[in-house]
């Protein structure tokens, strides 16, 4: 919707539905300017609603054609995308007809056109782009539907649950019926009718049901499918094995579409997926892309239970599914890393990999979103424009608080808990507090433990908690009192915060490296080596004794396994980091103890202190790191510095080409004292990979291929060999991680001209892989192809080449999004350029597709945490797009927000 004003929609608000609709049964005639959707509603009164006898349907975009009311013709009011009726009976049957032209809508949301053909995306609110509906999540149908289209143009007819009937039309069509025996809510109906081909295999389930599993995609992309229909099978099989849940469907569809908003969408029995996230092989696919595909696989099949069977209330329940499904992918990927790997030594570190990466994204997305004007709880309180709630805190750090959840209650506590979640409200549409409630009654026999109350917080407090440590030690009586202490920033809307559970998985090191036993005071028996410590007042002290006596004091190792999404300040000087960036038996405590050294040499560069002896104590540690015999995976997280946008969030005020600049000098010095290290590992990885023959994307040979392909950043980013060798590993590259990296590495240092055309040209009808092209392009830090241009300028070129088209969001993505978001060196440019062509293309994407300009919009948001000058000038930018009249409800609540900070 295009308005001048905002209407906040607030939880609190919430009402039951006036109307439910026991059953659905659509008409869709198909066609590209005017598809006719005929509808027959059965609906009836809820009996829980004491609301007035009127009739309220959404619908947005819809040509109106006519109405009956049990057969009578009917004359609804229209007025703000609503159908009104007052007076209805009881119970009847609403018959409408309508249209819609799918070719018109560049939002992508609702029946839009794709160039093979019709596709649809009904999350949160694109239903109502269809038919008129009451379209909110709560009201859940039977769906029948007819679809029909031109045969030659659309031959495949695909649509939610099983196909009842197919047949021919005069005309040159031909229809399909599908029927879907479970009840959904409107934003799971999904319909395809395109030309496309499939990957099928049959799967017969634990009870032993056959299933028909299809992956749809273009003709010529059936040499890349394969990869997600094993993923597909995979996630079968660890739902049914670690959450005993079954597929209830005799058939389950993906269909990759081009054209796509975000990642996929898990619509019942048909789930709709970017292309980026379903199509691999080792030519066009990075190791990345193919976890991705898996994860993102998984995701959508895990929410048929976790979204579908028990479904959101209300969309400020949105976390109720998205961090609970993403804690499932995220668990799933991790267990298939262990079930790849050849010992529990390199499962384990594989596992701790996964960790590290899903850490860094919550740092990276969700900490500023949490310190900054779209800050929200993972249960948001209220919404201007729902699309926008999809975020990182809703999705990420929904997913940790459910991991916490897992951490207090168990493994096996989380799982009855889980277990009685499905038990209480398979079929329904629920609540937050249902969930947690679900786990604390599934766990009576843990006592206090399951009790949750304080818990329920982080689903209503939003900002990320400031966790500081303080130790005393007292060494004669082997005596250790650790005192945590929480924090959490106040927010606008929020100025009192209150303290929060926080689980805080915690070893201590003795000084030969090994973990201690942790007896709390007061405490008999056996003591393990690694606890949870619950911290549930602002300041609480813990006291462990046994310790051993006289020795220097025990060094501890916090917050192991990132057990809480908290910023944790502590008070580690730089040699027990390098101890425990060396022993700590925690892999992921290991990385973090690097991170912190790193850190803080870029912050004492940054305030202008010599920073000698820290930068050779953390040279010294990255040496022995690539030195030491362990997983090449982890070897290449932990020489990874941490990015720009994290260290920006770690300072008051940013100056963006500042912090890339100490980044990069620190970077050089690393490459520099590092190079005979880093060359050697170079060549022997090589050598190792060739020796394992054809590519398999596997976590160990893609480990290895990252740590070789950081060895090569590094390297050329001295002066040496690294341009060379990068230059011949493309040339000589078999697989895309291999060439992708070698030309990323060029374009950074500036010097990938020939490769770049080259690259152009190999891979010129391959729409994936030339979104990679523009994206390396546009998150460079030099020119690429070395020329003196400014970046921006060189970004202006990107958006006109012929290539390049906003209509496309993946395409959008990959130069104006990325560059906005993922350059700040040059997106910070002194002279506000940057923020002027985001100012530019936020207005023009807006015209086109609300959602992609308002997550463009966003790249502003933390406009207060940077220097003055460029303050004003960001200001200036937001307030340029701010004045537009008729801006969407999307872009206008991002920039309405980030002004008001
Ligand atoms: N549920 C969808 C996201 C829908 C976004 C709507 N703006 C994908 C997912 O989380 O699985
Ligand atoms: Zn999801």
């Amino acid at each position: 919707m295009r308005t001048d004003q905002t209407v906040t929609i607030r939880r609190l608000d919430y009402q039951v539905p006036a109307y439910l609709v026991d059953s659905v049964e659509l008409d869709i005639a198909l066609d590209a300017e005017r598809s006719i959707v005929e509808a027959r509603l059965a609906i009836r009164r809820n009996p829980a609603s004491t609301a007035p006898r009127t009739l309220v349907l959404d619908g947005e975009a819809l040509e109106f054609i006519s109405a009956t009311l049990d057969g009578q013709p009917v004359q609804p009011v229209f007025g703000d995308n609503r159908f009104t009726l007052a007076d209805v009976p009881d119970s009847f049957t609403l018959v409408t007809v309508s249209a819609n032209n799918p070719q018109a809508n560049t939002t992508l949301s609702g029946l839009f056109m794709s160039k093979n053909g019709f596709f649809t995306q009904c999350e949160a609110e694109g239903f109502r782009r269809i038919t008129y509906f009451p379209d909110r999540p709560d009201v859940m149908s039977r769906y029948r539907v007819r679809l029909s289209a031109e045969k030659a143009r659309y031959p495949v007819l695909l649509g939610n649950g099983n196909l009842l009937e197919e047949g021919e039309l005069p005309n040159g069509r031909h229809y399909a019926v599908w029927d879907d025996p479970f009840l959904k809510p409107s934003y799971l109906f999904a319909l395809v009718a395109a030309k496309l081909v499939c990957e099928e295999t049959t799967l017969t389930t634990g009870s032993g049901k056959q299933a028909l599993l299809q992956v749809w995609v273009e003709d010529g992309d059936l040499d890349k499918s394969h990869h997600a229909m094993e993923s597909l099978i995979n996630s079968i099989k660890w739902d049914e094995e670690r959450f005993g849940l079954e597929l209830d469907l005799d058939r389950f569809m993906i269909v990759a579409v081009s054209d796509f908003n975000m990642g996929a969408m898990e619509n019942k029995g048909l789930n709709i997926f970017n292309t980026k996230f379903v199509l691999a092989n080792p030519e066009v696919a990075t190791d990345i892309d193919f976890a991705n595909v898996e994860s993102v696989v998984g995701h959508e099949y895990f929410h048929n239970w976790t979204g579908n069977r028990v479904t959101c209330r209300d969309w400020f329940q949105l976390s109720l599914k998205e961090g609970l499904t993403v804690f499932r992918d995220q668990e799933f990927s991790m267990d298939m890393i262990a079930a790849a790997a050849a010992t529990p030594a390199v499962a384990a570190s594989g596992k701790a990999v996964k960790r590290i990466d899903d850490v860094r994204t919550l740092r990276a997305a969700q900490f500023p979103e949490d310190a900054g004007p779209m800050a929200h709880p993972i249960r948001p309180d209220e919404y201007q424009e729902i699309n926008n709630f999809y975020t990182a805190t809703v999705y990420e750090k929904g997913a940790e608080i459910i991991r916490m959840q897992q951490t207090i209650l168990g493994r096996d506590g989380f799982r009855r808990g889980m277990d009685e979640y499905f038990r209480r409200h398979d079929g329904q549409a629920v609540t937050c507090d249902d969930f947690v409630a679900a786990m604390e009654a599934g766990n009576a026999q843990l006592g206090e433990l399951a009790d949750l109350g304080q818990f329920r917080r982080w689903y209503s407090q939003s900002g990320t908690p400031i966790v500081s440590a303080e130790r005393e030690w007292d060494p004669a009586a082997g005596r250790l009192t650790l005192t945590l202490s929480q924090q959490t920033p106040p927010s606008a809307s929020q100025p009192v915060k209150l303290p929060l559970h926080i689980p805080v998985l915690l070893g201590l090191l003795g000084s030969d490296g090994a973990d201690l036993p942790l007896r709390l005071e007061g405490e008999t028996g056996a003591a393990p080596t690694e606890r949870v410590l619950h911290l549930k007042e602002a300041r609480q002290s813990f006291v462990f004794t046994g310790l051993p006596a006289g020795e220097a004091m025990p060094v501890p190792s916090l917050l192991r396994g990132f057990s809480a999404p908290v910023v944790l300040d502590h008070d580690l000087d730089t040699r027990e980091l390098a101890f425990l960036m060396a022993h700590d038996s925690d892999a992921f405590n290991r990385w973090e103890a690097g991170q912190q050294l790193m850190l803080s040499v870029i912050h004492a560069r940054l305030r202008g202190d010599d920073a000698a002896l820290q930068t050779s104590a953390l040279v010294e540690a990255m040496h022995r790191t690539l030195e030491a015999d362990l997983d090449p995976g982890f070897v290449e997280v932990a020489l990874a510095l941490p990015d720009e946008i994290y260290i920006a969030e770690t300072l008051e005020v940013v100056d963006a080409p500042a912090v890339a600049r100490v980044r990069d000098e620190l970077k050089r010095q690393i490459a520099s004292a590092l190079a005979p290290s880093l060359r050697a590992r170079y060549t022997a990885l090589g050598v190792a990979l060739a020796a394992t023959g054809e590519y398999r994307p596997d976590p160990a040979s893609a480990g290895r291929r990252g740590l070789r392909n950081l060895c090569l950043r590094y390297l050329t980013e001295i002066d040496g060999d690294g341009i060379g060798l990068a230059r011949a590993q493309y040339a000589a590259a078999t697989n895309m991680t291999d060439r992708l990296a070698a030309l990323t590495a060029l374009a950074h240092a500036g010097a990938a001209k020939m490769e770049l055309e080259d690259f152009f040209k190999r891979h010129e009808n391959d729409a994936l892989v030339l979104d990679k092209w523009f994206t390396l392009q546009s998150t460079a830090a030099r020119v690429p192809d070395g020329s003196d241009q400014r970046f921006v300028l060189h970004v202006l070129g990107l958006l006109k080449h012929a290539a390049f088209s906003l209509r496309n969001p993946n395409r959008a993505r990959s130069v104006i999004l990325q560059f906005c978001m993922n350059n700040p060196r040059h997106f910070h440019a002194d002279d506000g350029s940057g923020y002027e062509l985001w100012a530019e293309y936020v207005l023009k994407l807006d015209g086109l597709n609300p959602q992609i300009a308002a997550r463009l919009a966003r790249s502003l948001d933390r406009w207060r945490r940077h220097t003055p000058e460029r303050q004003a000038r960001m200001r200036a930018a937001l307030q340029r797009v701010a004045d537009k009249p008729e801006l969407s409800n999307d872009v206008r609540e991002i920039v309405g927000k980030a002004l008001a900070a």
